[in-house]
């Protein structure tokens, strides 16, 4: 029996169910590099160069061991171009007899995986990925029945289960199950970023580095300098100096946005994460280590360890509990079309400007900058949310739909109807300038609501919620914001509601 297994770009980690049981003498293990994936939305360059490094890496690492590998490189000359292709190719030229696949992360791959079941003419056997944390059985019989399916609840089932942070007694390490409020605070003035590894190029990743030049050099995103871990043992090293140096500070500062400062205590670990290249048991038990031998606060640590054990793998089981039809949702009808200045173009607004410079950058912004400046004015502008989403996957280098698409529609846009956030993430101006040093360098004023120099958020803010009335009013998480619209005089009201729709106007124009 000569088996066809598949590893794909997000399955690089040794432990993959379908490299378990591999015999060495008739098994071929293939990895592709196809034009399909790398162009179904423009791809960031440094996010097609750090997948194809770590492929060929991985690739290499598995053949020094005994194993034989088909590698399709993007240029190849008979690369058809897709997964399906490829896997049609090699499964007639190695003969194989049957095909192991790992399921997929993503619902559009998953189907394609179907229809290879139903065609290629062998036996497709779809194993479940191992490397999270809990089952789609797990999550489809925690959300069974609940009317609101919150992450916390299920944070602490994944506690227990996993005995992390947890006290003999059973209950949570320091008896509390979340420090949030001891995290979340503003920036302090002159706060800079720790130092971050920066890895040095093989000769593998500069063989990559021309391949993306050459295919990808249209796609928004600056390639080099590329710094990125492609191999384990350089993921690895991320997560020690993370743990070392970034994780005691890593909840004080976690909602803190910076001009000029991508990552300040942010641990950079999601794409090593997403790829394979660490596992998120071993992440979660390493900082736990750190806060078990002193290194780490209580705070820090249990803070990190939600996002991981908690918001991670709860985001994972809502895109596999609602899709198909999760992807299909835009409950406040949001359409308008995404302007220029996510591709890069110009705006005032000094906070849009940086994020989007930060992700030109390095294929990266924070938590806090994707949800709460870019995220923030894709909800008040009512932008449309497919395009919104395509936009989030394509320049992240931590993107596949599973997680992108829960995060951007759900809590950042509210377009699932409220499944992620119980109420929408809508912010002014104050709250970026609370938490930012933002406001500073920018042309417009926090603290006007109207007139030339009013910072776009405040009226939108207030627009949007006006806009979406029927949905919010009664909305027991928002008991103040329409009292205070309702004491507005109805000039003001009016005011406010021209000066929104005159930004959305010099936004349309690309003068905003
Ligand atoms: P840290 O702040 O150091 O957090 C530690 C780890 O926790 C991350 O590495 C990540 O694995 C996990 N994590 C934290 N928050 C989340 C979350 N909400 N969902 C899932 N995992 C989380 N994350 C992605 O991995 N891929 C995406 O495509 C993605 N798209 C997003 C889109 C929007 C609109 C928003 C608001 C968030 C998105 N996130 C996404 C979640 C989060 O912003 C990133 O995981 C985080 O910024 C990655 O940087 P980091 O590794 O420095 O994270
Ligand atoms: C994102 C991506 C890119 C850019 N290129 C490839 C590729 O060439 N080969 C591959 O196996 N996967 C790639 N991916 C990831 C896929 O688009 C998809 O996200 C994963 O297969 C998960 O379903
Ligand atoms: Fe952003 Fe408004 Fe602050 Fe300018 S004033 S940086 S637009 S929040």
């Amino acid at each position: 029996m000569t088996a066809l297994r598949i590893i794909l770009a997000d399955q690089l980690s040794e432990s993959m169910p379908s490299l378990q049981g591999l015999d060495t003498a008739q098994d071929t293990v293939m990895l592709c590099e196809v034009m399909e994936e790398a162009r179904y939305v423009p791809h960031h360059p440094k996010k097609i160069a750090f997948l194809f490094s770590a492929m060929r890496h991985f690739a290499a690492g598995l053949e020094a061991s005994g194993v034989r590998v088909r590698y399709i490189k993007l240029d190849d000359a008979s690369n058809t171009g897709s997964f399906t292709g490829e896997v049609q190719r090699a499964a007639k030229e190695l003969k194989s007899s049957r095909l192991i696949v790992t399921e997929p992360s993503e619902y559009r791959v998953l189907d394609m995986m179907n229809g290879w079941q139903k065609n290629l003419g062998i036996p497709v056997e779809i194993l479940s990925d191992t490397r999270f944390l809990a089952t789609h059985a797990e999550f489809d019989a925690w959300a069974q029945g609940k009317k609101q399916l919150r992450m916390e609840f299920f944070y602490r089932e994944m506690r227990r289960k996993y005995a992390i942070l947890m006290q003999p007694d059973g209950k949570p390490s320091g008896g509390e199950w979340n420090y949030d409020k001891e995290n979340r605070k503003p920036p302090k003035v002159g706060m800079t970023s720790p130092p971050r590894l920066s890895h040095k190029k093989s000769a593998i990743t500069k063989d990559v580095l021309a391949l993306v030049k050459d295919n990808f050099s249209h796609h928004f995103g600056t390639l080099e300098p590329f710094y990125y871990a492609v191999t384990r043992k350089q993921a690895l090293m991320e997560l020690d100096h993370f743990v070392t140096h970034i994780l005691p500070h890593f909840g004080d500062y976690q909602d803190a946005m910076v001009a000029g400062e991508p990552y300040l205590y942010h641990s950079l670990l999601s794409s090593y994460l997403n790829a394979g290249l660490l596992l998120p048991l071993e992440v979660c038990q390493k900082a736990e280590a750190a806060y078990r031998a002193s290194k780490a606060p209580l705070n820090a640590v249990e803070g990190f360890i939600r996002q991981i054990l908690g918001w991670r793998e709860y985001i994972r089981g809502i895109y596999w509990h609602f899709m198909p039809e999760y992807g299909q949702r835009n409950t406040l009808n949001a359409t308008h079309p995404l302007p220029d200045f996510y591709w890069g173009a110009n705006t005032h607004m000094f906070c849009v400007a940086e994020s989007v410079r930060h992700t030109r950058d390095h294929a990266y912004s924070h938590h806090i900058q994707r949800l709460m400046i870019t995220g923030n004015f894709a909800l008040l502008a009512g932008l449309d949310v497919k395009a919104v989403q395509a936009w989030y996957l394509a320049v992240y280098s931590d993107a596949y739909e599973w997680v992108e698409m829960p995060n951007t529609l759900g809590m950042a846009l509210f377009g699932d109807g409220g499944v992620v956030a119980s109420k929408p993430y809508a912010a002014s101006g104050k709250y970026i300038h609370r938490m930012s040093n933002y406001c500073e360098k920018c042309t417009f004023n926090p603290d006007e609501m109207t007139g030339e120099t009013a910072c776009p958020f405040n009226a939108l803010y207030w627009d949007f919620l006006v806009r979406h009335e029927e949905k919010f009013r009664r909305n027991q998480r928002m008991p103040y914001v329409f009292s205070t619209w309702d004491k507005f005089t109805p000039e003001k009201q009016k005011a406010i509601r021209a000066q929104a729709a005159l930004s959305l106007q010099k936004m349309a124009e690309g003068i905003l």
